[in-house]
Formats: C-alpha cells, structure tokens, sequence
C-alpha cells in the first residue's frame, strides 16, 4: 500500500494561530506543516500538504489521491458542516480517511455538531488541538501497516 498521505485543509485554516487563539490555539498552519513532516518522517510516510479556501481545489486533490495515495488526513474547516461534495469526493476514495477538528465541534455551536464527512471518515479527532494533525498521521501508519 502506498505510503503517500495527503493532508487537507479547508478555508480559512491559513489563518489557524494568527486569530481566535482561545479557540484554535497559537501554532500556525506552517507549524502544523512542519510537526506533521517531522512525524511523517518517523513513520516513513511521504506528505502532501494542501491548504486552500475554495471547495472545487478539496475536492481535485481528493482526485488526484485516488489510485495514488495510502491515506488522507482532512480538516475541511467549515465545509465540514455543509459539503456533499467532500463527502461524494470522499466517498469515491479508496483507503483511509481520518478527519481532523483542531477544536472541539461538539462543545461548539449546535451547527458545528453535524459532520458530512464523519459518514465517510474511518476515524475523528477533535478538540486535541494541532496534535490531532499528528495523531492522525500515527493512525493513518498503523492502518497502512496493516494492509501492508
Ligand atoms: O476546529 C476545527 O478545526 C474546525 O474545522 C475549524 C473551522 C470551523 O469552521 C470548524 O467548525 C471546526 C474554522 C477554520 C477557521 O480557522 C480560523 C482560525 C483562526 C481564525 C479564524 C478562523
């Protein structure tokens, strides 16, 4: 199976430690980046890190990891509470998917309780903070280990 993992990142995560820090804590995406290239580097996994504000580019690079990649980490922000198409996208992906919630959606908002992509992800982490990104990159190894 295929060590490649895409981690995606819906909108607004480019400003994740610039705004709201008693929500989503202080480290920046560039610091997620770089945690989840130090962790991938000791679980011999090779990433693709994305980030981008528009649902058509989530929804490609879910696409372009078919038939290519071992696994997908995804936050996809606040498309998370209103995207079928991540989740069709999602759907026509073949390995793991784990999502990733910085904060904890269900101590939040009632909007913020429904997930479209929780129907499809095979694991959720939320509220660990940027350690969720890490955390899922640990449980995406074990399950491509296993299928390995
Ligand atoms: O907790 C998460 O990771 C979320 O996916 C973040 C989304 C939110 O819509 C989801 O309900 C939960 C929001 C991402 C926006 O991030 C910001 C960071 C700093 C300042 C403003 C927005």
């Amino acid at each position: 199976m295929s060590r490649l993992v895409y981690v995606l990142n819906g909108p607004n995560l480019n400003l994740l430690g610039k705004r709201e820090p008693h929500i989503y804590g202080v480290e920046t995406l560039a610091d997620v980046e770089r945690a989840c290239r130090a962790r991938a580097n000791e679980l011999r996994l090779e990433l693709h890190f994305y980030q981008s504000n528009r649902e058509y580019e989530l929804i490609d690079w879910i696409h372009e990891a078919r038939g290519r990649a071992g696994g997908i980490v995804i936050n996809p922000a606040a498309y998370t509470h209103t995207s079928v198409a991540l989740l069709d996208a999602l759907n026509a992906f073949e390995g793991p998917v784990i999502e990733v919630h910085v904060s904890n959606i269900h101590k939040r908002e009632e909007f913020r309780h429904h997930s479209y992509v929780s129907l499809r992800a095979d694991g959720v982490i939320a509220g660990c903070g940027a350690q969720g990104y890490e955390l899922a990159l640990l449980r995406l190894a074990k399950l491509i280990d296993q299928k390995a």
